[in-house]
């Protein structure tokens, strides 16, 4: 272990800063093998401080060569360095700080602040990057104005951009070119971005609602153009929805987005210069499956709407990260929602949720929305902060209805425009715009845990009643026992026999805080304290229970059904969500039983899995979606001790019973949606393709037919999903020759292109079939591999340990031996990768007990590793803690 540990930073400590920072003047000299950045700071006192004119500076890995004050430069002995601080004294209320850094952004693996990918230069500044290119008050509530100059080779770099406006171009005396800009928008350091590269430009316009004229231009390297059309499509219908649906129109003359093949994450949303990783902007129909399709669409949008909830109304410390993510999240899955279907959009976030999210807070990284402490910034980038915290604006969705929602993000808007703030703030203008009091509500911010609501009702023929009897409860979590009663809102139907909801009369009207329990017009019903009675009236039959439509809170519901009811919702249930919820719930019952004995499907479920198919009324990708197993991963989420191989086995059984049982309805099913006509990613044809290519899977596992369908499908496929989907069936036919016939195939077709690469490097480490650890250890002597790309390294090593649950699980312990080489390696490179790829060992608790010990020697073993990054460091001891 690490002699000093690296020390938790806490949201109750959060004060502002000494100074702001008016105006930042950058100049960025690009050179071989380093880069001179000159830095002006027009700095202002903080006049609500009692500040004594001394200042400390954040800077990380910087080469510190001059500091001037007001012009004069100061002697060594005028300024403090020490570790990542710079300290300077007697400064006076408007001082002009000038200083000169060198830093060497072809060293920079991290991937943090200035970098090289490829052949080009760019930045990632969120959340502390910027700090590796100069000193700087590097925190989200200092805002300024920034002016940044890029000068280097023009011939090699004719591509120069940074944020805003481009306000200069020219050739300086010495043959370089300078090219200069400038954000007229306040904004914190994270948003900071520089591009320098040669590259491509793919352009367009748009028309915001108040008439201005916006150049769109999507920025990559030349074998890339033919990829951009989808993105710039996705871009612009983004801007329109957040117009039409949040009144917000876009603030300047020029949007970029420049496309890197090296990234740590997703994309980020720097003003007016989104970077985004390639594998989430660049798509054709000859390389990119549907799914990326829907992922670009998404980000894209997600990027775009950081513009106003993210950059024009920012945070005011990193605890308050969910307030531009979960915000940003809610409203990218509206817009998913909106462009294909409501209902499948709910199931896929629902899916996350169960699978992963509720691992987070099951386990020992547990934390709440607003985090009260973290050691490094970077680890918090979770499924907690983005997805739960979309879940709880959606829950406030759910409570102040459409209207009410929108009053409170204008009033946000306005109120905080050019502000950086918090999530109480967020929450005070949908209270101050609506009349309501959200004191209880705001627990779902600082309580972390998966809250448990069980239910319990009793049907009283001979009044028409029903009784239902709603407790909550919160499991402890790290730092946190003794929870509160949160307010859960449960959206629910009965359903009477025909499948039809009943009408709803509950009583009481209001719970013992005089807050309403019903909202008729959500189907809402208000779970407020710890145990709640409900009684419903005027019945005149039992009802089924729907509960918890749409996924109306993301909570664990205990709810005794029968397989029974469970398939009579599945067939009837008028929520599609909750159709999707039985089923599983009914396959979960199937592989729990399955784990024990040999499975055959059951009839009554069998007629109505036939019916589903054959059902062309319903929309495919949702029917697909009703066929598709719990994962692994899901399975496990609902065990209180985890057995991967039996999980595993368990599964396959009731793959394959459903395949067999369902062979001809599976076939023809296929057939009627087989595609003819052009290749186009529009919901339309994606949910067939869906739909198709799953049938495609279960036919396969029952029949050569199936499987000579699926090659033929491989060999004559005019697009990445059909190509994609039969090489999938392929590479889990269970016949290993043809699995790494059609892999070898693939590759010779496609090895020129990276995208498509990584996609067949994660199709067969993600394989229970061909994701064994002799074959991952392979791939990472395969020239397609890479460790500096951190897409390569989620490609293999993410996909191993997070799919191939019974190869990454194997009973000797290899697996997490291997993970854990993966985690040293690059915790001295890349420490957010290296961090990121820790999270499966992070669940060794739940695992049975064999598997548990090994899993937990690996973390010691890690733990007991020198120089671990804050990054590893954290994971790694909570997890052991
Ligand atoms: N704000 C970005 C996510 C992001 C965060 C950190 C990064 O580098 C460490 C990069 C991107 C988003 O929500 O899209
Ligand atoms: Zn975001």
């Amino acid at each position: 272990m690490r002699e000093a540990q690296p020390k938790s930073i806490f949201l109750k400590d959060y004060q502002q800063p000494a100074y702001w920072i008016v105006e930042t003047g950058l100049t960025f000299e690009l050179q071989d093998g380093y880069t001179d950045v000159y830095s002006r700071l027009q700095l202002q006192r903080n006049q609500s401080l009692t500040a004594d004119g001394s200042l400390r500076l954040d800077g990380q890995q910087l080469e510190t060569l001059e500091i001037r004050i007001d012009g004069r430069v100061l002697a060594a002995d005028e300024y403090r360095i020490e570790g990542d601080s710079l300290f300077l004294s007697g400064l006076g209320e408007n001082p002009v700080l000038e200083i000169h850094t060198r830093i060497q952004p072809e060293q920079n693996t991290a991937l943090e602040g200035l970098y090289r990918s490829g052949s080009m230069y760019c930045t990632q500044c969120e959340a502390e990057g910027f700090r590796r290119i100069t000193w700087y008050l590097d925190r989200p509530d200092v805002m300024s104005v920034f002016t940044t100059a890029i000068v280097a080779d023009g011939s090699r770099y004719p591509v120069m951009l940074s944020n805003g406006n481009c306000v200069a171009d020219e050739i300086l005396e010495n043959g370089r070119r300078k090219v200069t800009w400038h954000d007229p928008h306040r904004k914190p350091a994270y948003l900071f971005a520089l591009v320098a590269g040669d590259l491509l430009c793919k352009e367009d316009t748009f028309t915001t609602m108040g008439g201005r004229n916006v150049a769109l231009k999507i920025f990559v390297e030349p074998q890339n153009i033919t990829k951009t059309e989808y993105a710039l499509d996705a871009l612009k219908r983004s801007m329109r929805w957040d117009e039409e649906v949040y009144g917000r129109e876009y603030d300047l003359d020029i949007f970029m987005i420049v496309a890197v093949d090296d990234f740590n994450m997703g994309a980020m949303e720097n003003k007016g210069l989104n970077i985004f990783n390639s594998s989430c902007v660049l798509a054709n129909p000859a390389t990119a499956t549907d799914a990326a399709y829907q992922r670009i669409e998404s980000i894209v949008a997600h990027e775009y709407f950081h513009n106003w909830s993210g950059n024009r109304v920012t945070c005011r410390d990193w605890f308050q990260l969910s307030l531009k993510e979960g915000f940003t999240v809610f409203r990218d899955a509206c817009f998913s929602a909106d462009m294909h279907s409501a209902t499948v959009k709910r199931i896929e976030d629902a899916n996350i949720m169960r699978t992963v999210q509720f691992a987070e807070d099951g386990g020992p990284m547990a934390h709440p929305v607003q985090p009260d402490s973290f050691i490094e910034i970077s680890n918090f980038y979770t499924v907690t902060i983005y997805e739960k915290g979309a879940e709880v604006v959606g829950m406030l969705h759910k409570i102040l209805g459409k209207d009410g929602f929108r009053k409170g993000t204008d009033l946000y808007f306005d109120r905080h425009d050019g502000q950086a703030v918090t999530i109480y703030d967020f929450v005070k203008a949908m209270e101050d715009a609506n009349g309501v009091d959200l004191t209880q509500f705001r627990l779902w911010y600082k309580q972390a845990g998966t809250p448990v609501v069980s239910a319990s009702s009793e049907y009283r023929g001979d009044v028409g009643e029903l009784h239902l009897t709603l407790r909550q409860s919160c499991p402890d979590t790290p730092g946190q026992t003794a929870k509160k009663a949160m307010w859960i809102p449960v959206q629910m139907g009965l359903i009477d026999s025909q499948g039809n909801d009943m009408p709803v009369n509950v009583s009481p009207a209001v719970n013992a805080d005089g807050l309403a329990t019903w909202t008729a017009s959500s189907q809402v019903l208000h779970l407020t304290e710890a145990e709640q009675t409900f009684v419903f009236s005027g019945l005149t039959e039992k009802p089924v229970l729907s509960l918890f439509r749409d996924f109306s809170a993301p909570v664990r519901v205990e709810m005794q059904q029968t397989d029974d009811e469970l398939l009579f919702r599945l067939q009837h249930d008028n929520d599609g969500f909750n159709r999707w919820d039985a089923g599983q719930r009914l396959m979960l019952n199937w592989i729990a039983q399955a784990e024990r004995s040999e499975f055959e499907l059951p009839a009554k479920a069998r007629a109505v899995l036939a019916g589903l198919l054959a059902d062309s009324t319903l929309d495919a990708a949702m029917v697909s979606y009703l066929l598709t197993l719990p994962s692994e991963a899901y399975v496990s989420e609902f065990r209180d001790v985890v057995d991967p191989q039996a999980i595993h086995l368990g599964r396959k059984r009731v793959r394959l019973a459903l395949a067999m049982a369902l062979k001809d309805e599976f076939a023809a099913c296929y057939q009627r949606l087989l595609q003819h006509g052009e290749y186009r990613p529009e919901p339309a044809q994606m949910t067939a393709r869906a739909l198709k290519n799953l049938a495609l899977s279960y036919w396969c596992e029952a029949s050569d037919a199936g499987l000579n369908m699926a090659m033929r499908q491989f060999e004559t496929a005019d697009n990445m999903t059909d190509q994609m989907a039969a090489l999938v069936a392929l590479v889990n036919s269970g016949d290993a020759e043809l699995a790494q016939r059609s892999l070898d195939a693939f590759y010779q077709q496609w090895k020129q292109d990276v995208l498509v690469v990584n996609q067949w490097l994660s199709v067969q480490s993600g394989s229970a079939e061909t994701g064994t650890l002799e074959h991952v250890s392979r791939l990472l002597s395969h020239e397609a591999f890479d460790w500096r790309n951190p897409n390569k390294i989620r490609s293999v090593v993410g996909a191993f340990a997070n799919q191939a649950l019974c190869n990454f699980h194997r009973t000797d312990g290899a697996g997490y031996v291997w993970l854990a080489d993966a985690v040293i390696r690059l915790n001295a490179t890349n420490p957010q990768i290296a961090s990121r790829l820790l999270t499966p060992l992070t669940k060794w608790r739940r695992l049975v007990p064999v598997l548990s010990a090994l899993m937990r020697a690996q973390l010691e073993r890690i733990a007991a590793t020198q120089d671990l990054s804050p990054d590893v460091y954290e994971v790694v001891s909570k997890s052991l803690a």
